[in-house]
């Protein structure tokens, strides 16, 4: 086994299986559905990324806590934003952008 290899209980370690092209990072979408950045986001979505891990919605109207939570983390209640392993991205353009890189 090679020495960077760490193994933990039940499998792999997240750096080893990164380097396996098998891990992606939680992703999470706050959107609200009158907004056209976060359509455009969603409408690429729809077509680029079937069979990809999935992208959790969590939209700040119809959930005012997922609106809280946008604030406080994020600084901002602007949408589209991008929760990369719980790490705030906002821009539609840079979500798309990012999103097409892990392709
Ligand atoms: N440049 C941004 C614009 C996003 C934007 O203006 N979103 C509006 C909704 S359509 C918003 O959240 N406004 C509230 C705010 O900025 O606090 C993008 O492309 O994502």
């Amino acid at each position: 086994m090679p020495p960077e290899t760490v193994v933990v209980s039940g499998g792999v370690c997240r750096f080893e299986a990164f380097e396996m092209g098998a891990v992606m990072p939680e992703l999470v979408l706050y959107k609200k559905d009158s907004c056209p950045y976060c359509q455009r986001v969603m409408r690429w979505i729809d077509a680029e990324w079937a069979g990809r891990a999935p992208i959790a919605y969590r939209d700040i109207v119809t959930e005012p806590a997922a609106a809280e939570e946008l604030v406080r983390v994020g600084g901002k209640r602007q949408v589209p934003c991008l929760f990369v392993d719980g790490t705030p991205m906002y821009e539609s353009g840079d979500i798309v952008a990012y999103l097409a890189s892990l392709e």
